[in-house]
């Protein structure tokens, strides 16, 4: 959740008041007839706050691929590019899709991590492959928000470093009112090592 360079890029974007707000593992098996879908994260009023391009993105992922996509049409990430400064689409119907044009399906090694905000039109294209295709995903909010994900259990907290379990929500004291809203006073310590923000 907190791998470099990948989480360094990730504080770069967000500014370092942020929670890991879901993580997900992904397969997309091999299917020629399920055609995909595309999608904004977090709902119908999220999709509607878009990012400009001096402000932190409310929630963002980092999709990291576990195969190799060097193809069309293999479950590929595909995503409208530049959606997530402009309202998008034109009109609500027909719903985008991976096949809409102005879409544009990703390609990478696995390995590779693709970082996006949560207004952006994304999803996955058809698999007309024979290989699933498989990936994990890290989705990181501003500190105020509330995570998707249930709570850590005490044992997966015993495993984490301090900025691991900062991201899981454990603010280091117990709730009390203002908390998320307002960070604790080592915040920048423990998620960017003391880097102003
Ligand atoms: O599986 C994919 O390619 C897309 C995943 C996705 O849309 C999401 O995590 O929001």
């Amino acid at each position: 959740m907190d791998a470099s360079p990948v989480f360094d890029l990730v504080t770069d974007i967000m500014g370092p008041y942020v929670v890991l707000s879901m993580s997900q593992a992904i397969v997309r098996p091999p299917n020629p007839r399920w055609p995909g879908y595309t999608h904004t994260d977090g709902g119908e009023a999220l999709r509607r706050i878009r990012v400009t391009e001096t402000s932190l993105p409310l929630a963002m992922k980092g999709m990291y691929l576990l195969s190799d996509i060097t193809d069309e049409d293999c479950g590929n990430f595909t995503v409208f590019p530049g959606s997530h400064m402009r309202p998008f689409p034109d009109r609500p119907y027909p719903a985008p899709g991976p096949k809409t044009p102005g879409a544009v399906q990703l390609k990478g090694k696995a390995g590779d991590c693709i970082l996006f905000p949560h207004s952006l039109w994304h999803g996955p294209s058809v698999n007309a492959s024979p290989r699933a295709r498989k990936t994990i995903l890290y989705n990181y909010c501003q500190l105020f928000l509330r995570t998707y994900d249930p709570e850590p259990t005490p044992e997966i907290l015993e495993r984490c470093t301090p900025r691991q379990r900062r991201l899981l929500g454990d603010l280091g004291y117990d709730f009390r009112p203002g908390s998320y809203f307002y960070a604790p006073q080592d915040q920048v310590d423990v998620i960017v090592g003391g880097t102003p923000d």
